[in-house]
């Protein structure tokens, strides 16, 4: 494959099918530019004194690890600057982050995960950041958490950077799901895979399985035809694998197939699933979905869900298209 820049395949995109505005570009290039800022900071682990936890905890009551806050300060002081965003929304950060007044105001709304996966941090498994971009409705003035409230059908940009054993940053404007390798000589990201393409058949599929006594019939059922192996109703045998950081499974899926499930169970109705819609779930189903995938809470597309509040949870179900359709229709029926 010809190796070409980040900037060089948006520009060509642009080219292509006038999807990515120069402002879109801009907002891309700089969360890139974070991201790599990122991987070079999580890549120092011990050696850079920032390992462990902080002395807080985030608006998900989770206890925040030194580098979920280095990586969210990394992502913030890298946006507000460029005129291109009206606000920013993270996963670390319980409210709206509008844009300074000392810096223009742009027409995108950026949200994030800064930091995925943060309990691998400190036992060196892969983590990852993950992004989605809305367009500001038309007309707003002050940003509030309400304009950010657009179903994931809106997104014009979703993408992730995982941090293992390549860097590397996976991205989609609507048109296909691109990867790109991190050339740390160069410190460039390098177009390494064009239209990624999940394959609709697996044989691996990615669950929590402790929390089994909590499932509802239907992820019990489909869990339990998958580990009948070759001698139950799907006639074929199942791998599984959880690496508990949902960058590190997406990624693998979109390169191999398979299914990645965090259901709603019985220990808290009021709490469906542990996943986010708005930065992790959302900008997972664009890529998925763009690749030839699927992605549903288990009734509907992921990415036709209204949003009411910022980090709301939603039950989780994606991957390849033949058994996110299975386990779906299982809960329909
Ligand atoms: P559990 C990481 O904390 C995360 O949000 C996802 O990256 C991951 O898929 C999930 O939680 C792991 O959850 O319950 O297995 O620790």
């Amino acid at each position: 494959m010809k190796r070409i820049s980040l900037t060089q395949h948006l520009i060509e995109q642009q080219r292509l099918h006038n999807s990515i505005p120069s402002e879109l570009r801009l907002l891309i290039e700089v969360v890139g530019r974070a991201c790599k800022t990122i991987s070079h900071a999580v890549g120092k682990g011990a050696l850079g004194e920032v390992l462990g936890s902080a002395e807080s905890e985030n608006v998900q009551g989770e206890v925040q690890k030194k580098l979920d806050i280095i990586s969210n300060e990394i992502l913030l002081e890298a946006n507000e600057w460029g005129g291109h965003l009206a606000a920013m929304a993270s996963e670390e950060m319980e409210s709206i982050h509008p844009i300074p007044n000392r810096y223009p105001q742009g027409e995108y709304l950026l949200l994030f995960d800064p930091l995925d996966g943060s309990s691998n941090i400190d036992v060196n498994v892969s983590i990852g950041t993950i992004f989605s971009v809305l367009k500001a409705p038309e007309g707003m003035a002050a940003p509030t958490e309400q304009d950010f409230m657009q179903a994931g059908r809106r997104q014009v940009a979703a993408g992730y950077a995982v941090y293992g054993p390549q860097t590397m940053l996976v991205l989609t404007t609507g048109n296909g799901v691109h990867c790109f390798t991190l050339d740390r000589e160069m410190g460039a990201w390098v177009l390494t895979q064009a239209d990624m393409q999940i394959p609709a058949e697996t044989k691996e599929f990615s669950i929590n399985a402790s929390n089994m006594r909590h499932w509802f019939p239907p992820v019990t059922r489909y869990v339990d035809e998958m580990l009948e192996g070759c001698t139950g109703p799907l006639k074929k045998d199942f791998n599984m694998r959880w690496v508990a950081s949902m960058v590190a499974d997406v990624h693998r899926i979109l390169s191999r197939g398979g299914i990645f499930m965090y259901p709603a169970d019985s220990r808290d109705l009021s709490m469906p699933g542990k996943l986010r819609l708005m930065y992790e779930a959302n900008p997972m189903a664009m890529i998925v979905e763009q690749a030839g995938g699927a992605a549903t809470d288990g009734k509907q597309s992921i990415l036709d869900i209204t949003p009411h509040k910022l980090h709301q949870r939603v039950p989780v179900f994606l991957g390849s298209k033949s058994e996110v359709e299975r386990i779906t229709r299982y809960h329909t029926e």
